[in-house]
């Protein structure tokens, strides 16, 4: 009897826990204070997803937490990077940079590291 009573609560955190994070979302990354801090590292950026105020400059800020390894970011209309809407300088490692976005209509862009393209993402703009 104590046992099935001690399934049954595990069964209700595993439930509360999938309501909480829907499966298939892409949790984006919000501005604090209009900065919106991306970290780059081993060759990756700390989120896929990018969320910006539609209408609103905001500053992204890059900290590059490599040994070495330069990066930077560059958002585009979409992922044939066709249409380049900002390009921000490239960062040594062990620095940052703040990068001032100027304002987006609402959509979905892309972004990425210029040098290391396989480090990308999207930007959801609303
Ligand atoms: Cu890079």
């Amino acid at each position: 009897m104590r046992a099935r009573l001690g399934i049954g609560l595990v069964l209700l955190l595993v439930a509360c826990g999938a309501a909480a994070t829907p499966t298939g979302s892409v949790e984006c990354r919000e501005p604090v204070n209009g900065v919106l801090t991306v970290t780059a590292d081993s060759l990756a950026f700390d989120t896929g997803c990018l969320a910006l105020p539609a209408g609103e400059a905001v500053t992204i800020r890059l900290v590059n937490a490599e040994d070495v390894e330069p990066h930077n970011v560059a958002i585009y209309t979409d992922s044939s990077k066709s249409t380049q809407l900002f390009s921000g300088d490239i960062v040594d490692g062990g620095e940052s940079i703040d990068y001032q976005i100027d304002a987006l209509e609402p959509g979905t862009y892309y972004f990425n590291c210029t040098i290391h393209p396989a480090m990308n993402g999207s930007v959801a703009v609303q």
